[in-house]
């Protein structure tokens, strides 16, 4: 992206892996856009790339051309499906060369789990830095440890950056999260049950 984007401070993250099917995946999609969310990364570690084509193409049209959605790993079906943005981890395609893919028009986010890390990705062509898990996750095979409130400060420190938190993240820490200095919080588990009253009381939480 040309220009330092703007973040709000919720970032609903929709996992293929917890629904039991594509309605419930679709009706969750759904209630989330019905609370107002207006950023959406849609992240799939085990379905095909042709499932996750077929999501990706169905949660646009759910949503709309004002929401802006987020693919996790695949630039390739960023592409395909008229999302936004990627979104990718230390074992992707480096930031760079997600670049090359979408351009200059789309967001480019990394994932980082220590200070080294955000010091390289602080140097490279990404729009937004992520830090995690700050808390203990359940929804990430194989987490990187803990890095906590201080983790996040010292990613404030380092990163000029949009600067995104994740990893066990509900409403009850949220706000001492941003307090930290992230910009969004990002979240699995705690949309999931009761998503568009979830949605509300994050909003009321980060102000
Ligand atoms: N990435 P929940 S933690 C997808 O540390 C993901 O980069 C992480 O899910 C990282 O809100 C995480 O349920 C899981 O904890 C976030």
């Amino acid at each position: 992206m040309t220009g330092e984007i703007t973040l709000p401070r919720l970032y609903p993250i929709l996992d293929a892996s917890c629904f039991a099917d594509d309605r419930a995946l679709f009706h969750f999609a759904e209630e989330l856009l019905a609370a107002g969310v207006i950023l959406l990364q849609y992240r799939n570690k085990q379905g095909s790339a042709r499932q996750m084509l077929s999501h990706a193409r169905e949660l646009r049209r759910i949503a709309g051309n004002r929401v802006r959605l987020i693919m996790n790993d695949r630039a390739d079906l960023c592409l395909a499906a008229d999302f936004d943005g990627v979104h990718v981890g230390q074992d992707d395609l480096a930031p760079e060369a997600v670049r090359r893919i979408v351009g200059n028009r789309l967001w480019v986010g990394v994932s980082t789990h220590n200070p080294e890390q955000l010091r390289e990705v602080e140097q490279a062509d990404a729009d937004y830095v992520a830090i995690g898990p700050v808390f203990v996750t359940s929804s990430k095979a194989n987490p990187d440890p803990v890095v906590g409130l201080d983790g996040v400060r010292s990613a404030r420190s380092i990163t000029r950056k949009p600067l995104v938190a994740i990893g066990g993240i509900t409403r009850a820490n949220a706000r001492s999260v941003i307090d930290a200095g992230a910009d969004s919080v990002a979240v699995i588990s705690d949309l999931l049950r009761d998503p568009r009253h979830a949605v509300e009381e994050f909003h009321r939480v980060l102000g």
